[in-house]
């Protein structure tokens, strides 16, 4: 069966600010406070999105969720007009404000697991939107991630999940702790887990392990794979304490090559060895191990060498590495792009891009993507209006620039003003991609 894979980003939402809500994202933690530029970070976003699809990729795009959750606060007893239940809340504590309006939902690589149909017992293409329940901030995303997809991906040929129960136990943060191998998109794959703990186990170390065995098992249960064909890996302990708090922090697959830090498993002779396994008689697995002498893994975190799109372009035959231009200002990891792509393996070239917005919570380029492999009759039941061309990219640009604000003070979350830009903001997405007006909680009450 023909496939290709799809790249849907998600539209950095109009309240895009650093609240310092990830303990164990070095980023995120060292930007809490700063001033941010909603109406720049939409529009990385979007460029880097209509870059790959002028290049001759498949391009989507996610919409951005309601924030700020009004309606969360209003589970916690705060009442009143909306200005009201912002003002009561601010007053209780900001912090719990500003996980309100986070504008995670960016970061759509956390959105779901995929599992292509040619991966699935029933044929169809299974998604389960992660319940993401290790931060306060993205717990709140889960069942608004399944009915966006639900409006991005109508139709029969789509099986949506509801994401797994809310419950540490099944702590999972979707398609960031997998990847998935194999000798061409449409054909049948190896499905790689991540995790970084046991559903028992609470704390294993310094930063929390957001990933637990049992949310893996679920799913890839739940989307009826085939046992031989999947691997599930444990995070190294030490990379997470470094900050690797999603795996794609550390390692990123593309067609039958694995590119990863060193430190990334916990055992890497093991990793490889169930890798190669469980691709016999489909593919030959390429492993890319890049040695923490030559990238120490301080460097691979703040550059996110491995949080790079690999990408298998249109005419070319090496794969394409699209990084973060942090990774071109970082000596170790500039240097070594230009040895990788000297030499003559899998990875041909790589690109650099600007998502500093993003970058500056712990978010670079995969991150802001949700990778989904797609057959002809499926892409044909894909919502169009979602889809990236000139056209939506003119207009999602002016929208931008009508809507987003061009700075976002820490104090500004206070302001009830903003719940109106940003719901107008939202009301007018809507219609631009087709996603109808009953979409978003304020348009329904
Ligand atoms: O979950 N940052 C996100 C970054 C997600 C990156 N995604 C992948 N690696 N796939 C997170 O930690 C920071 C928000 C703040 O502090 O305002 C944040 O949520």
């Amino acid at each position: 069966m023909s496939g290709v894979e799809a790249n849907f980003d998600g539209i950095i939402g109009p309240t895009h600010n650093y609240g310092g809500l990830s303990f164990g994202n070095i980023a995120s933690d060292r930007n809490r406070g700063a001033v941010s530029s909603p109406k720049a970070a939409v529009l990385e976003g979007l460029g880097k999105a209509k870059a790959l699809a002028d290049a001759g990729l498949v391009q989507g795009v996610l919409p951005p969720q309601e924030r700020p959750a009004l309606d969360y606060l209003r589970t916690l007893g705060f009442a009143g007009s909306d200005a009201a239940v912002i003002e009561s809340a601010w007053k209780a504590s900001p912090a719990l404000v500003r996980n309100v309006y986070s504008a995670s939902p960016m970061w759509a690589a956390n959105a779901a697991m995929i599992s292509p149909s040619a991966d699935t017992g029933d044929g169809r293409l299974h998604m389960t939107p992660a319940n993401l329940v290790t931060t306060l901030h993205r717990s709140l995303e889960g069942a608004a991630t399944e009915r966006a997809l639900k409006r991005v991906f109508p139709g029969d040929c789509f099986a949506i999940h509801e994401p797994l129960p809310l419950q540490t136990t099944f702590a999972d943060e979707g398609a960031a702790n997998h990847v998935r191998l194999c000798a061409e998109h449409g054909a049948p794959g190896v499905e790689i887990f991540v995790y970084g703990r046991e559903g028992g186990e609470l704390q294993t170390g310094h930063f929390p392990a957001r990933q637990t065995r049992e949310a893996c098992e679920a799913i890839a249960r739940r989307h009826g794979l085939d046992p031989k064909r999947c691997v599930l890996l444990k995070q190294s302990r030490a990379a997470i304490d470094a900050g690797a708090f999603h795996n794609d922090v550390v390692c990123v697959g593309a067609l039958n090559t694995l590119f990863f830090h060193e430190m990334a498993f916990a055992d890497t002779e093991v990793a490889r060895a169930a890798i190669t396994r469980a691709a016999e008689g489909l593919f030959e697995p390429v492993f890319v191990e890049v040695p923490d002498e030559e990238v120490p893994i301080r460097d691979a975190i703040t550059s996110y060498l491995f949080n790079s799109q690999l990408l298998a372009m249109p005419g070319q035959d090496r794969l394409m590495l699209n990084a973060p231009v942090e990774c071109e200002e970082t000596d170790s990891t500039r240097e070594y792009c230009a040895r990788m792509t000297t030499g003559n393996g899998p990875i041909g070239r790589v690109a650099f891009v600007d998502v500093r917005q993003s970058m500056r919570n712990g978010g670079g380029p995969a991150c802001l993507r949700l990778r989904v492999v797609l057959t002809d009759d499926e892409r044909a039941a894909v919502n169009q209006d979602c889809l990236m061309s000139t056209a939506l990219f003119a207009k999602l640009t002016n929208w931008a620039n009508r809507h987003y604000r061009d700075e976002l003070h820490p104090d500004d979350l206070r302001d009830p003003s903003l719940i109106e830009d940003s719901r107008s903001a939202l009301d007018a997405l809507t219609g631009l991609l087709g996603l109808g007006s009953d979409f978003y909680p304020f348009q329904r009450s």
